[in-house]
């Protein structure tokens, strides 16, 4: 019954620039049944004097670039090592670098984009500045010609298409967004989808539209926002109307039982933005939650700790 175990890398990166309002690192231990962890540390980023914005608009973006181009190496040195890369955020932009350096080891990877939001703006249509709406559009190939380049996004390879991704949890959504979705026509399970479907039928679509002619390495980008806000408040940007706790934990058990989850990022968790101790603490919790799921808790219990009962004497 034992199982193999598994290498988990997990990096921090208390990463915020993406974004106005702060965010940080998860806080806790994690631990993980079944398998080996190895703490890569926090990243200490590297701090860009005078990143003043890009078109008036576009905020930090030599800091993100510059710590995205950190990250990368850190996550690409991970998945080589044959770890599966956690990396615990930090805003949304930092799947920047972590996209870019997994596909650096696995070119052939998918994406599985959980999230109340699109993250696809580009620079020239974002309304907010924030670089956290806008990750997908710096790596998404078919997407580049309409993509200004940005200072300090220089090194930046885009490394994804648009048959490679699947949203869930989609319910805010801007105009130029949906235009880019439906043009690219990349897939996606907004709330509604979930609300007609059900959450095994959206990841049975999911994993036939991945992983269904081919098996390749899984990239789960998981934002806490996908949540309802109730049961994850510490957030920056919450919208009501959001994934319940079971269907959120569906997803992660569904993705882990396909043995292809090689990277994750688990984004968006700001203690700082919760009302109350017991805000923070459930956010951090259902994020610690998620990540074990990711990799092989299940609710229905464990199979390692007993082997045997015990016999009466
Ligand atoms: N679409 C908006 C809002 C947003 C995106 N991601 C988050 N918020 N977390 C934007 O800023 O581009
Ligand atoms: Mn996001
Ligand atoms: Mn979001």
């Amino acid at each position: 019954l034992t199982r193999s175990v598994h290498s988990v890398a997990v990096v921090g990166a208390p990463f915020s620039r993406g974004q106005v309002r702060a965010a940080t690192r998860a806080d806790g231990t994690l631990s993980l049944e079944r398998c080996h962890l190895k703490d890569f540390g926090d990243l200490s980023f590297t701090n860009v004097p005078k990143d003043d914005p890009y078109n008036n608009l576009v905020v930090y973006p030599r800091s993100v670039g510059i710590a995205n181009q950190e990250l990368a190496e850190v996550v690409s040195r991970a998945v080589s090592g044959g770890y599966s890369c956690v990396t615990m955020g930090g805003d949304h932009s930092l799947a920047i670098g972590t996209i870019i350096g997994h596909a650096r080891h696995h070119p052939d990877l998918c994406v599985i984009w959980v999230d109340a939001h699109a993250d696809i703006n580009t620079p020239l249509t974002t309304v907010s500045g924030n670089i956290h709406g806008q990750p997908l559009s710096f790596l998404i190939r078919e997407l580049q010609d309409k993509v200004p380049q940005l200072p300090g996004f220089s090194w930046i390879k885009p490394c994804l298409s648009p048959p490679n991704i699947v949203y869930i949890g989609l319910r805010d959504v801007e105009p130029a967004e949906h235009f880019i979705l439906k043009s690219f026509d990349i897939q996606y399970f907004s709330m509604r989808d979930i609300d007609r479907l059900g959450i095994q039928k959206v990841m049975e679509q999911t994993f036939d539209r991945l992983i269904g002619k081919r098996k390749r390495p899984i990239h789960l980008s998981f934002d806490i926002d996908a949540f309802d806000p109730k049961l994850a408040p510490a957030t920056g940007t919450p919208v009501v109307g959001g994934l319940t706790y079971r269907e959120g934990l569906y997803i992660t058990e569904e993705i882990h039982s396909t043995g292809l989850l090689s990277a994750l990022d688990l984004v968006e968790v700001n203690p700082h933005l919760a009302t109350s101790e017991e805000e923070a603490k459930a956010t951090a919790s259902l994020a610690v939650d998620v990540i074990a799921s990711s990799f092989g808790q299940t609710r229905e219990g464990g199979h390692i700790a007993y082997d045997h009962l015990p016999t009466p004497s």
